[in-house]
């Protein structure tokens, strides 16, 4: 869906301005170009319009002091060799037939091959057969009613949404906003866009989880942009009025039978559910860019942390643009991107190491085994389970490796994470087929995950110590890539 451009900032605007004293000549073929052609040349200095019908020249007149040319053949050899056409000429020739832009056209650059024009049309297929060069550009008024008209219906259609949430917020004490439970930045992001929508503070909108939030990006970014989460438990729910899910939607709290009245997210709806005020749209790279478009069609201020988190929310979670993407995720990215403190969220992303993050790096480097450009590493026991995806990415860059497979235990769990260079076979799909029989197991083209019980695992290898564990992950991961399921065993 075509939406409203985002608007320069004032210094970018300045910089590629071009000079004003440049020439303007339009050639004005048929009348009903009159009004757009009236709002163009209203702010250029140098204009000469030619047209065909006197009348029409007249009514320019009326309109403003301009120079103006009646020529009985708009496409005459005649015409342009009298216009003094240069490069730095603006030309532009307006037709309502294709035809009558063909010729116009075709008798130009016979005379002159070096002036920029641009050829407006009433709709695309006046276009048809003309060959635009590098200067030539086509414009049509189809397209612009079009473009203006589906991001003005789409404003309407956020602000109309947003006066229904406002009549559910008004009716109420406090919103409690609650996101999946290891938060991540996109979630983080749309909880804060949520509580600006709804005009709320930290106090009667508090953003909260029932996990907690691992990766040390993710802490970063709450510190960085104040933005605190809550940890709850089941029980503290009933101290909420209402509650909004963001990036999440309530089959995902199963176990702790929540319910939404307001919903936010980009994922698929996976069983059906009911909410007062729900906004799922699939198709969405990431949930904070459908907040965003409500900020800016509802016309809301943007502070410059409000759009650090977003603008970080959207590049999380699509890859800075490369994963899953919808026009909205580039819309709302290109709006908000001038307004952002681009050094946070470098700052942000650069996730400083604890010294026993460090012992694990040294350890998984000390422990891997490379086969078939396949790199493993061991971590063992790890104090946080975010050293091991991040272990994984950076193995990534060890020359020579297209997959990285990182195992650590925490918690009672060998969890073993997945990276790839994305244009070898989906790591989802073969660490499904690795170890599916014995945990979860699953993911993206280029990163995926297993995470399967300890106790699991060593009654399924007949193994006691963990030390073992490595050559049997190995073993997994090399016959899955042959294509091989881990048999399931009879007597488990
Ligand atoms: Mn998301």
């Amino acid at each position: 869906m075509p939406r409203r451009c985002a608007p320069a900032g004032p210094g970018l605007h300045e910089q590629f301005q071009l000079p004003h004293a440049m020439k303007t000549i339009i050639i004005l073929g048929d009348d009903i170009f009159l009004p757009v052609v009236r709002y163009y040349i209203a702010d250029q200095h140098d204009v000469l319009i030619v047209a065909s019908q006197s009348a029409t020249l007249y009514s320019l007149h009326a309109f403003r002091e301009i120079k103006t040319r009646f020529c009985r053949n708009l496409s005459s050899r005649e015409l342009f060799e009298s216009l003094d056409l240069d490069e730095t000429t603006r030309l532009v020739i307006c037709f309502a037939h294709n035809d009558t832009l063909i010729r116009c056209h075709e008798t130009l650059r016979k005379v002159n091959k070096d002036v920029p024009v641009v050829i407006m049309g009433l709709n695309r297929q006046d276009f048809r057969g003309i060959d635009a060069p590098h200067n030539t550009a086509l414009f049509s008024v189809e397209h612009l009613v079009h473009q203006q008209l589906e991001s003005l219906w789409s404003a309407i259609d956020n602000r109309t949404r947003l006066e229904r949430l406002r009549a559910l917020n008004d009716a109420c004490e406090n919103i409690l906003i609650l996101i999946q439970h290891d938060p991540d930045p996109d979630a983080l992001a749309s909880g804060l866009a949520l509580r600006v929508l709804l005009g709320r503070n930290k106090q009667t909108a508090p953003i909260a989880t029932f996990g907690e939030v691992t990766r040390s990006e993710n802490q970063n970014m709450i510190r960085l942009l104040d933005i605190p989460v809550m940890q709850i438990t089941a029980g503290d729910l009933k101290k909420y009025s209402k509650i909004a899910m963001v990036d999440v939607q309530p089959p995902y709290f199963k176990n702790n039978r929540v319910t939404a009245d307001i919903v936010f997210d980009h994922h698929p709806v996976s069983e059906p559910y009911d909410a007062a005020f729900k906004d799922i749209r699939p198709g969405c790279g990431s949930t904070s860019a459908i907040l965003g478009t409500y900020l800016i069609d509802g016309d809301f201020k943007i502070t410059q942390r409000l759009a650090t988190a977003l603008t970080y929310g959207i590049k999380s979670d699509t890859l800075s643009l490369e994963r899953d993407i919808s026009e909205i995720d580039i819309e709302v990215f290109t709006t908000l991107y001038p307004l952002a403190n681009l050094n946070m969220i470098r700052q942000i992303e650069n996730a400083m190491l604890a010294y026993h993050e460090i012992g694990a790096f040294i350890k998984a480097l000390k422990n891997t085994t490379v086969a078939d450009k396949m790199l493993f590493a061991w971590l063992g026991p790890v104090v946080s389970e975010d050293i091991i995806p991040r272990i994984a990415d950076f193995c990534l860059h060890i020359v020579g490796s297209e997959w990285a497979f990182v195992t650590g235990v925490h918690d009672g769990k060998v969890i073993c994470s997945v990276r790839n260079v994305g244009y070898v076979r989906h790591a989802g799909e073969l660490v499904q087929r690795a170890f599916a029989s014995l945990g979860s197991a699953g993911g993206h083209r280029s990163m995926a995950k297993a995470v399967i019980p300890l106790k699991t695992f060593k009654k399924y290898f007949r193994i006691r110590r963990m030390a073992d564990i490595e050559q049997q992950v190995i073993g997994c991961v090399l016959n899955a890539a042959e294509g091989q399921m881990l048999p399931a065993k009879p007597d488990f």
